[in-house]
Order: structure tokens, then sequence, then C-alpha cells
């Protein structure tokens, strides 16, 4: 990919750019939460539709000129709809907190009861963190995972609507291997009258490509980013049932943001379209498959994962047992080329800032194609930089044979893939 003019005019930028483009085709990325969009979606998010407002909805624009903005936007929410099997769809959230935000103005009341998953058990901020609006704006309880077994404690799930009566019910996590009983959430909605949000950010992609069960079924509202799993732009959208449509249109526009960016419309109509051929399904499949034999080689290795294996696109390793803390393996890992995110255990006694995990995931690293026969390799780079320590020679070692595994795969987005 090149950036000619914009070397040209501004070399600063132009040189991070360049910079960032070697580091992801050199680096091992295994953030869950990371991926690699096409070129095809990188000349939309490019395009000059950025250049357009078009506040309003399709045939409804605030401004002049915005024929071409309204055809991108009508292809994004049908191929997003026939994708994910949903009624109605809102695809102008700039991201997955201000879609949760205009979910939650769409069904709720400030003061309103929700009951979310705790965030240092998988949840997201956006779920009632007391740091976040959620947590300022409504009265959140939370739900987490079994001590022994960790997965999601339904039960205990159950047991909390029941006293707590929340008004809406939050499902969905940023770091839960396991798949989700959107049916069970569902029965526990009905049980007690609330709506039913499921927040697919993570695993949209996988859902799209047939590796995970759908929430479309049970769910009054679906929100999710477009960048993870799902492979598009930056940027979210929300699914929704038909009656809640509207006020999910004026939950986003005018209340929680101004002009949408239709570049990044354009760009996610792209994605939804790539996300609906074979080789989607084939991906999502890979995507989990790689999780799997990753989780296995390192737990051959001598580490424990968190739940005893993943259903999904990451894992979590509890690295207490190495008698290192998620941060130092979060840098122990950056030195040695491979990026990863520190990240809570379940009940991890250690602080967010440190914690005693890291979060694996394999979205990007099966964008670029590699299988399950790498992810013995990957693993294997992972135990030696893990047991490397603060070794610098030692570390610099394995970062030139990682360098020169990961070089060997080709980056969408950067190789005209
Ligand atoms: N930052 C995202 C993640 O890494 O999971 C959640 O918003």
């Amino acid at each position: 990919m090149m950036h000619d003019i914009l070397a040209r005019q501004d070399p600063e930028v132009a040189a991070a750019i360049a910079d960032d483009i070697r580091r992801q085709t050199d680096e091992i990325n295994l953030i869950a939460s990371e991926n690699y969009a096409s070129s095809a979606v990188l000349e939309a998010t490019g395009s000059v539709l950025t250049n357009k407002y078009a506040e309003g909805y399709p045939g409804r624009r605030y401004y002049a000129g915005c024929e071409n903005a309204d055809v991108v936007e009508r292809l994004a929410i049908d191929r997003v709809n026939a994708l994910f099997g949903t009624e109605a769809a809102n695809v102008q959230p700039h991201s997955g907190s201000q879609a949760n935000m205009a979910a939650y103005f769409a069904t709720l009341a400030p003061g309103d009861r929700v009951l979310g998953m705790q965030l240092d058990q998988g949840g997201h901020l956006t779920h009632g963190s007391p740091v976040n609006f959620s947590g300022k704006l409504y009265e959140f309880a939370s739900y987490g995972v079994l001590r022994e077994e960790e997965t999601i404690d339904y039960e205990a799930v159950a047991a909390t609507a029941r006293e707590f009566k929340p008004a809406l019910i939050v499902t969905g996590a940023t770091a839960y291997p396991r798949i989700i009983d959107f049916a069970r959430f569902r029965e526990i909605a009905d049980e007690v009258g609330a709506l039913l949000l499921v927040d697919m950010a993570h695993i949209a992609g996988l859902i799209a490509g047939g590796a995970h069960p759908s929430p479309a079924p049970y769910a009054d509202l679906i929100t999710s980013t477009t960048h993870k799993t799902l492979r598009g732009p930056r940027g979210a959208m929300i699914l929704s049932r038909q009656p809640f449509a509207r006020k999910v249109n004026s939950a986003v526009f005018p209340n929680a943001q101004g002009g949408p960016m239709v570049h990044a419309i354009a760009a996610k109509a792209v994605a939804f379209a790539e996300a609906a051929r074979p080789e989607f399904r084939t991906y999502a499949a890979a995507v989990v498959a790689n999780a799997q034999a990753l989780a296995g080689a390192l737990a051959d290795g001598g580490l424990r994962i968190v739940s005893g294996g993943t259903d999904n696109h990451l894992l979590l390793v509890d690295v207490s047992t190495r008698d290192i803390t998620g941060q130092e393996a979060e840098d122990t890992l950056r030195a040695a080329g491979i990026i990863a995110n520190k990240n809570a255990i379940p009940f991890d006694p250690l602080p967010p800032r440190v914690t005693s995990g890291v979060r694996l995931g394999t979205p990007a690293l099966t964008s670029r194609g590699m299988g399950t026969s790498d992810m013995d390799t990957i693993a294997a780079f992972v135990l030696d930089a893990l047991g490397a320590g603060s070794d610098e020679r030692a570390l610099a070692s394995i970062r030139g044979r990682v360098n020169k595994f990961a070089s060997a795969f080709a980056v969408p987005g950067v190789d005209n893939a």
C-alpha cells in the first residue's frame, strides 16, 4: 500500500503509517479485538465520502446532496439485516460504546435498572462500570462466572434478575471464551419482564460465519462493533426488532451523535458483503479452530487456560502460575514481537492495571492465512518468551524468529488482499 502524496506533503504522518505497516507485517497480533480490514474496506474508508454531512437517515436528511450517502447507507442496512437475519439496523454509531449508549437511551430512562456482566469477569465498561456513563446513568447489578468452571453462572443470573427486577439484561463480553447461551438469557429476561440486549461485538464475525449461535432469534436489540471478528472498518451498529427501530434511530441521531461518518458506513457495507461470502464461513471456522489449537498447545506447555479452553476466537491465559503478572507477560511478549493485552481473569486478586492474565485471540492471524499447524509455532514463541523473562538477548532472538515467521504471511489491506 503506497501513500505517495501523503509522503510528499506530510512526511511525519506518512512515516508513522509506514512504520505501522511494518509493525503490522512483522509482529504476531494476538489482540482478540483487532483484525486486518481488506483493501476494499480501506478504500471505502479512505474515500471522498468523508467530505459529506448527512444528518438524518436515507431519504430524510438535513443536508442537500445526500443521494450517494443514501445509496451506501441503504446498502449497509440491507446487507447487515440479510447477514444476521434481523429486522432493523442502524449503521451510524461511531463506536461500540456509542452503540450501547444509544441502545440504552432507546430502551431505558435514567435511573432504570440493568443487569450486565461484570467487567473483571469478561464484560465491558459500558455494561455498568462505575467509571463509565452506563454505571453513572443507570442502576446496574452484575453477574459473573462460576468459580470452578469459569463459565457464566446462569443460575445466579436468574436469581439476581428475580430479585433485582431489571428493565434490561445485557449479555455479550470482551473476555469470555465460551459460547453464550442466548436462549437461556431470553428465558430469564422473559421470566422477569426485562428486555434483552446482546452486545456481540467480539463474536459478530463468528456469528456471521456460522461459527457461533446467533442472538437474533432471542435478542430485542443487538449491538456490535464492525472491526473485530467481522473485519470491517472501525465503527459500530445496532440491530433490533422492528418495534424498536424508530427509538433506536432517534437515540443515535439526534440524541447521541451528529453527522454520520458516511465513508465508514460505505466501508461497513463493503464488509457486510464480504462477510456474506462462503470464504467468510471458512474464515470464521478457522478462527475458532486456531484458538482451540493455540489453547491446546499452550496448555500442553504448562499454562493454565481459563475455563480449560475456548469455543470462540479468544483464550484467557492465567500467567500467575508462572509467578508473573499479566502486565509483565504483555511486556515480555511485546519484546518478543507478539502483541497481546493483559486481562483480568475471573476472581483476579490483582488490579486492572496489573492483572493475572493475558487475552490471546486468533482473528487477526487467521486473516493472514495462518492455520492450526502454525499455532504450534506461535505457542512455542509464547512459551519461549514467557520463559525468557527479562533476558533481553533471549527475547531479541525470539523476536527475530517471530518477525521472520510473521512476515512470510500476507497482510490483508497491505498486500492488496
Ligand atoms: N477494546 C475492546 C476490546 O479489546 O475488547 C472492547 O471495547
